[in-house]
């Protein structure tokens, strides 16, 4: 019984097999609990003399885990060389992975900030959730404005002095606390406003507003740079309009329209036969906000300017349903790589 043990232990030793199915019945051959061989010797353990005993009990428990061995080795190899059909041949080149792309509202955002980068503005960034500070009573807002209401704006519950900022001029007013003029920075981010979501509104979206305060800074240079803005942007044919506006911050204010890049200015669908597109809103500092900020109105002046992302990247891409900036739809999303 000892020799056809240690004659076992060869047998499996150089047992192979490059099939799943071989050592499925390899493994019923030794290890079943009915007619295995291995179940037979252990229960012939019984009937081995006692001087053979110690040698047998070693050789049968070798020959136990060399069984278990070869069926574990042997089974992960050859399911590792299943699931790829065949064994992998690592002379063939990697697959390629699919690229994400940069969403259309970021590839705006880029544009944008690369053009007043040029000009020397720098880039501000600050809270989402804000104070009324430093959303409206610094900017000028009077007490009864209709954007300090529940209706406009998200406060946050219990705590009616904290809000989720609906503008990104709150940025250019912590920038003016920390830094004295010559001050020339734009801020892009996320703002909040409480609307209806549609095609041309959201509740959520993306702003980029521009602030430049020195000495001697005129409407002149407003005009210039948002001329040279417009132009790099939408091209170099492209003309600007001002039309005058009304905000709590600006005086004098304007608004921005470009004419139509669709149409040239002759006319069409999406100017509505006008020529013009309005693209965004601008003014003079007001002179209270100077001084609110700790800005001497005597001595320094500055303009500001504010866009929204969505707008823009609406007019620039023909996508006429604001909604899809935020469903990630992947088949609007590839159409930007
Ligand atoms: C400071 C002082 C003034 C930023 C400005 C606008 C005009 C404006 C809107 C355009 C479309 C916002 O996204 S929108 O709804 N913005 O018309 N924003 S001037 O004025 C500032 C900013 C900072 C300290």
């Amino acid at each position: 019984m000892l020799n056809r043990a240690k004659e076992l232990l060869k047998e499996v030793e150089t047992f192979k097999t490059d099939k799943l199915e071989e050592l499925e019945l390899f493994r019923i051959k030794y290890l079943s609990k009915k007619g295995g061989i291995l179940t037979d010797l252990f229960s012939d353990f019984k009937n081995v003399a006692s001087e053979e005993k110690k040698e047998f009990g070693q050789v049968l428990n070798s020959l136990k885990d060399l069984v278990q061995n070869k069926i574990d080795t042997l089974k992960s190899s050859l399911e590792i060389d299943k699931s790829h059909g065949e064994k992998p041949d690592l002379s063939l080149p990697g697959e390629v992975f699919a690229h994400g792309s940069r969403h259309p509202i970021s590839l705006v955002r880029n544009e944008i900030v690369e053009i007043f980068s040029r000009l020397g503005f720098t880039i501000s960034e600050g809270p989402e959730i804000e104070d009324d500070y430093h959303v409206f009573s610094a900017l000028n807002f009077p007490e009864e404005h209709p954007a300090r209401d529940m209706q406009d704006t998200f406060f946050i519950e219990k705590h009616p002095d904290i809000l989720l900022r609906t503008h990104t001029s709150s940025v250019q007013v912590r920038v003016m606390d920390n830094q004295k003029p010559p001050i020339r920075t734009i801020s892009p981010g996320r703002v909040f406003r409480n609307e209806a979501i549609s095609a041309r509104a959201h509740c959520i979206f993306h702003q980029i507003e521009g602030l430049y305060i020195d000495k001697n800074v005129s409407f002149v240079d407003l005009k210039q740079t948002l001329l040279y803005f417009a132009q790099e942007l939408f091209g170099k044919e492209t003309k600007i309009r001002l039309r005058p506006s009304y905000f709590p911050f600006t005086e004098p204010s304007a608004e921005m329209d470009i004419s139509c890049s669709l149409c040239g200015g002759k006319g069409c669908n999406v100017c509505k036969h006008t020529g013009w597109l309005e693209i965004l809103g601008c003014g003079m500092v007001h002179p209270s906000v100077l001084e609110t900020n700790g800005i001497d109105s005597k001595i320094y002046t500055g303009f500001a300017f504010g866009m929204g992302i969505e707008r823009i990247a609406m007019l620039k891409f023909g996508v006429k349903d604001l909604r899809l900036f935020f469903e990630n739809e992947l088949r609007f999303l590839k159409q930007f790589v």
